[in-house]
Parts: structure tokens; C-alpha cells; sequence
């Protein structure tokens, strides 16, 4: 490629820009993920699907404290898992006998995913559902009729229980009774959801709207980009094709590597597509409610929550009910402790600037931007720098440093360098308080560089 052309390439990828509902989804940055159903119960994680409907009995069940115990950490929805692998449904589904009908929930009558979808609309949040493809009850698995009842199934979830935030597709595949993998039809459920749905965002191993990070541990990349090869996307939409040149399998890349939509990898990729990372982990460590687990430590989720929403991506918490329908009280207190953490650490900025311009324009990709510090900050020297593309127009920014400066002069070494930014990069600064501004410096970007906030905590 000749120089001319690599620039336009960069050009071009810079300018993948999301969609409505993709940037919506950005901005809500931390939601959690409820796992409920008859694991709550039997302590299992994956069910069997013969488990019997009249064990599901959470009589306790009080939606309400979910909602408030999640807007204690400051998360915005709540995604349930309205049937998991067990194949046994939250909901009453005519489309099945394995659902809370036939369990002594509420005498028969209960709907957790309506009880949930009120108390989410009175508390003012979003709800997600999950609906696992795999299931392992359904005597159609593993036949072409079984994507019928799912899609049936999806079209319930869709179309009874007011505005979806995203409807979670899990991968996991396993053999229905006849021995036969089930092939999912994705092209036909994803059809249903933008029919029904067209502001949720999907979350997928490989898109459409949102794809999964590649690791359950709460780990995100160093160098994470929205802008990733179609090839590992396969079912984002892709805007454009320039470049075009190798089309290698990169799923691989979803575990094992450092960094996801970086140059090498979108060279040899035939397009390109906007699709974010969310980070999926459990706040203990099982997916389900096990009581004999403790909720992880404080710094352990303020760890995971800069790898996610401070290095461009959302973290979707899991915060498992307990058999009886409640929150463990366990887990409702670290909620809270970690809400009253980050409130502490970025509740009150230290310096904000909106839409902020270059101050130095080395070239068009290489620019710097200054933010002063007031004088009586105390001595709070500025812990964090909290960098925002303004992702609109596509995520540009290669690497940037941030110096901090003294009457006008920039000390020689930086205090933090990173690469992407994208929707929000959370970094660490050294606690030097003689500094009464700081310089960010942006040293490479695919086009001209547009911030949407500069702010220090
Ligand atoms: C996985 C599932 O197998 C787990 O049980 C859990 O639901 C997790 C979020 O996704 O694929």
C-alpha cells in the first residue's frame, strides 16, 4: 500500500462510526446481569433441564431491591437471564410446560420478567434479557423445528414486556437428543429483535451491536478498539471495504491478544465494523447464587471497573439472587461500598472541559490539549485523568501521553501513556501536586483527533 493510500485507509477506519443504538449503549457504561432460575436452587451452574418446575418457589421476591441495589453501585439496567441452558422459563411461556406455570411460584401465577420490567421502569433503569439458545429441556434441540420455539419464545420476550435494553445471545452450543448440535438460525432471532426491538443492542460472541471481550475474569485489553475487523464481527454491518487484502479467521484474537482492531490486524481484514467490548464477570465467582461464595473483595471490582468502563468498554456485573428471590445481603453491602468508592473517586471533577480544542497542532493526527487545575483544589493533586473521544465520528486516537505541567513548563517525563481512548480511558496519574495543569498529548491518531471531555478527578 503506498503512503497515500495507507492514510486514507487510517482515514477511513477512523470514520466507522456507530449507530444510535451502539452509542447509547456506550453511555451506559455499567448494568448488571442477573442469573436466576432453578440453579438458584439447586446450586448448579449449568441445569440438566429435568429439573422438576416445582422446586421454583422464590416467595421473597422483591424486584424493587434488586433495582435499588444496583443504583447503589451506579449501574443502569439489569439484564435477566429469562432461561438459561436448563431451558426452564422466567416467564409463563405458552410456547412450553418447563416454566414458572407449573411451579408454585406465586400459585402459578408469577412473571419474573415482568415483576422485573416494573420495578426497572419505576426505578428508572433499563432491563436486558438473556435467552439461552442452548436448551437443554426442549425435546426439538438439535432439530430445525426447535429455532421455531425459540423464536417464538424471542418474539414473547419482545413484544410483552415494554422497552429492551439488549437481548444477550450466549454461544454455548451442546447436543440435543438426538445427538445433533443445534445450528442457530442468528440471522432470523436478530430479524425478530429489530422488528420488536430496534433500539436494543445485541450482544454476541461476533456482534451485531455488541461483542464479548473474551474472557469472564473482568480483564480488559491495554489497546481496545470499537473498530474491528469484520471477519471477527461477522455479523456487523460493514460501511465500507477499503483495504481489502487478506481474509484470515481472527476469532482466535477474542481471548489470547493484547489488543483488538489495532493497524496489523485491520490491514489484512476485508472491512470493517463498529462493534464495542462488553466485560461480563460475576460478583462471586459463580454465575449463580451459591451461598457458601463471598462477594468479591472492593479492590478487586475497582480493578475491573477502570479495565472496563475506564478503558472503552461496559461492564456488565453479575449479581446473583439467592434461591428465596432476594439479593444477598452480602452482596447488596459490596454494592453499596463500591457505589459510595466510585462516587468518592469520580463523583466530584477536579477540572472538566467539554469539547475541548488543540492548543499545539503538530500535524493533523498529532495534536495536545492543556487542562488547568484551580488553585484551590486543597491538595488534591489530580489522581485521575479521564480522557472521551467524541465517538460520533468514529475512534481515532493511537496513543496519547499526559504530562503534567508547572508555570507554563512541561515536566520531561510523562505521568501516563496509553494507547486507544474511544468512548472513555480512565488513567492513573502520579500524586505530584505542584503541577497546575496537564498537557495531553495525543502522538498518533488514524484522523484528526475529536475529544468530547477532558476531566481530572
Ligand atoms: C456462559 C454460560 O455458559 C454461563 O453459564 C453464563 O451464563 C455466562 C454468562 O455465559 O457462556
Amino acid at each position: 500500500m503506498s503512503e497515500m493510500n495507507l492514510k486514507q485507509f487510517l482515514k477511513n477506519a477512523a470514520n466507522v462510526r456507530p449507530s444510535a443504538r451502539q452509542l447509547a449503549w456506550f453511555d451506559r457504561e455499567f448494568y448488571a446481569f442477573a442469573h436466576f432460575g432453578v440453579n438458584s436452587v439447586t446450586g448448579r451452574e449449568w441445569g440438566l433441564g429435568n429439573e422438576d418446575p416445582a422446586i421454583f418457589n422464590p416467595s421473597e421476591l422483591d424486584c424493587d431491591e434488586w433495582v435499588e441495589a444496583v443504583k447503589s453501585a451506579g449501574m443502569r439496567g439489569i439484564i435477566l437471564t429469562a432461561k438459561h441452558h436448563d431451558g426452564f422459563c422466567l416467564w409463563p411461556s405458552k410456547y412450553t410446560e418447563h416454566c414458572v406455570k407449573n411451579s408454585p411460584f406465586r400459585n402459578g401465577k408469577g412473571d419474573v420478567v415482568k415483576e422485573l420490567s416494573e420495578a426497572c421502569a419505576r426505578g428508572g433503569i433499563g432491563m436486558g434479557l438473556y435467552l439461552s439458545p442452548w436448551d437443554r429441556n426442549s425435546k426439538l434441540y438439535g432439530t430445525d423445528a426447535y429455532n421455531d420455539y425459540y423464536c417464538a419464545q424471542l418474539t414473547e420476550l419482545m413484544t410483552n414486556y415494554g422497552e429492551i435494553m439488549e437481548v444477550w445471545f450466549d454461544g454455548a452450543c451442546g447436543e440435543g437428543p438426538n445427538g445433533k448440535k443445534q445450528v442457530y438460525d442468528f440471522d432470523r432471532y436478530i430479524e425478530i429483535i429489530r422488528r420488536y426491538q430496534p433500539n436494543a443492542v445485541i450482544f454476541n460472541d461476533f456482534g451485531p451491536d455488541i461483542r464479548w471481550c473474551g474472557n469472564e475474569a473482568g480483564r480488559g485489553r491495554p489497546e481496545e478498539w470499537a473498530v474491528v475487523p469484520h471477519e471477527l464481527c461477522k455479523r456487523g454491518t460493514v460501511p465500507q471495504t477499503e483495504g481489502a487484502m487478506l481474509a484470515g479467521d481472527l476469532s482466535y484474537l477474542i481471548n489470547s491478544d493484547e489488543a483488538v482492531g489495532n493497524l496489523n490486524q485491520i490491514l489484512y481484514s476485508k472491512g470493517l465494523v463498529f462493534c464495542g467490548s462488553e466485560i461480563d464477570t460475576s460478583i462471586r465467582d459463580g454465575w449463580f447464587h451459591h451461598p457458601e461464595e463471598e462477594p468479591h473483595s472492593l479492590e478487586h471490582l475497582m480493578k475491573v471497573y477502570l479495565n472496563s468502563v475506564g478503558h472503552n468498554s461496559c461492564l456488565n456485573l453479575n449479581i446473583p439472587p439467592m434461591a428465596n428471590g432476594r439479593f444477598d445481603p452480602r452482596d447488596i453491602a459490596r454494592l453499596k461500598e463500591f457505589g459510595a468508592e466510585l462516587k468518592k473517586q469520580f463523583g466530584e471533577p477536579i477540572a472538566t472541559v467539554e469539547f475541548p480544542q488543540p492548543v499545539k497542532t503538530l500535524s493533523d493526527t498529532q495534536t495536545s490539549y492543556r487542562i488547568e487545575l484551580p488553585k484551590d483544589r486543597g491538595n488534591k493533586p489530580g489522581k485521575w485523568i479521564c480522557l472521551e473521544e467524541d465517538i460520533r465520528f468514529g475512534q481515532r486516537v493511537d496513543s496519547f501521553c499526559v504530562y503534567s505541567v508547572k508555570d507554563g513548563v512541561r515536566m520531561p517525563h510523562s505521568c501516563t501513556c496509553g494507547r486507544t481512548i474511544g468512548h472513555k480511558q480512565i488513567c492513573e496519574c502520579d500524586d505530584w501536586e505542584e503541577r497546575d495543569s496537564f498537557e495531553i498529548v495525543i502522538t498518533a491518531a488514524r484522523d484528526a483527533a475529536q475529544m468530547k471531555r477532558i476531566t481530572v478527578y
